[in-house]
């Protein structure tokens, strides 16, 4: 159905839950409950340059990452609001080494996986950063949620999405019936549908790689990604490079434009075998996300990404996604 712009989230939200009748409005409750605290980072983001918010706050993560500022506001922003709002078990976030429980009394029937602060190394240099959430419904049957809620395959989310805080703050998400894209109005504080059932294109205009990494990737990812650099005019190649170092930014402009994402295992660091990104609250949502956009998302063994049993909360995985049909070329290669 075509809804004329100017359409709130909210509203987007509320005709969405009324195509289900059997909707009881906790999903609908839980995603305004994190666009209320996605504004909230905005506001914070915007203002980093000149509060002194900036610089590193000192700690370090589960990652071995330093912990910014801003990183711990959002990862608190976000745990506190989302702890209270009655619609969660459990939530599991990037910034915290185990499971995240939610108020006693407040147990919902959801799980929420996040990335709070994606690309924080790039908050100092003002480039965008954002927001990535997955929410799945809770497998134990009341009370407080356990690993067994968060540890579920990408395929059963019942939504996912991501707030990218860049020249204009957008939310774009699924709750498996399309894509959808809002931006913000910070003038009067609300998101409006500007970018309805977002498709991304078949083959990518875009190659988002870190090159850097080139020596060493495996020799099949290598060959593969040299395709994409040939002249192949009915392909659109060679592909133009762009490597942003923010997965939410490089994932977003290559949805919108027709791109491929590779993060691919390398022996650079042996004890990231396979590769920097996590299945959780980075690879999974952004995988539910593009193909309901049509693309597809797999692992540089040719394992659907949205397949994968995950084993571990921060769990890392391989990660090639982004147009359909080059990430299908790109399994001729995974062999
Ligand atoms: P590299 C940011 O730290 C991040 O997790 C993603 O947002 C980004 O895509 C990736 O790391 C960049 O990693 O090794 O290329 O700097």
């Amino acid at each position: 159905m075509n809804k004329p712009l100017g359409v709130t989230v909210i509203r987007h939200i509320v005709d969405s839950q009324r195509l289900h009748p059997e909707a009881t409005g906790d999903l609908s409750g839980l995603l305004n409950e994190l666009i209320v605290a996605g504004k909230t980072i905005s506001a914070e983001v915007n203002m980093a340059g000149l509060a002194d918010i900036l610089g590193m706050s000192g700690k370090t993560n589960i990652q071995g990452e330093k912990v910014q500022k801003l990183d711990e506001f959002a990862n608190n922003t976000i745990k506190k609001r989302m702890a209270r709002c009655g619609y969660l078990c459990v939530m599991t976030s990037e910034e915290e080494d185990d499971a995240i429980p939610v108020e006693d009394g407040y147990e919902g029937k959801y799980t929420l996986a996040f990335d709070p602060l994606d690309g924080s190394t790039n908050i100092d240099v003002n480039v965008n950063i954002g927001t990535i959430f997955s929410v799945h419904r809770r497998r134990t049957k009341w009370g407080q949620g356990s690993r067994e809620d968060m540890l579920q395959k990408g395929r059963d989310q019942v939504a996912a999405g991501y707030i990218l805080y860049g020249s204009s703050t957008m939310l774009v998400f699924t709750t498996g019936e399309g894509v959808q894209g809002f931006t913000l109005d910070p003038s009067v504080g609300e998101f409006y549908l500007s970018h309805p059932d977002i498709r991304t294109p078949v083959r990518s205009k875009y190659l988002s790689v870190n090159e850097g990494n080139r020596n060493y990737w495996p020799e099949n990812i290598r060959r593969y990604i040299d395709a994409l650099k040939e002249k192949d005019k009915e392909k659109g190649r060679p592909c133009s490079c762009r490597y942003i170092g923010s997965l939410v930014a490089d994932f977003h402009r290559n949805l919108i434009a027709g791109g491929i994402f590779i993060y691919p295992r390398d022996n650079k660091n042996p004890d990231k075998p396979y590769g920097k990104l996590r299945l959780l609250y980075e690879a999974a949502p952004l995988a539910m996300l593009i193909e309901q956009a049509g693309g597809r998302a797999i692992t540089d063994d040719g394992i659907n990404i949205l397949d994968i049993e995950p084993n571990s909360l921060h769990q890392r995985v391989p990660l090639i996604i982004g147009s359909k049909l080059d990430v299908d070329e790109a399994q001729g290669y995974l062999g």
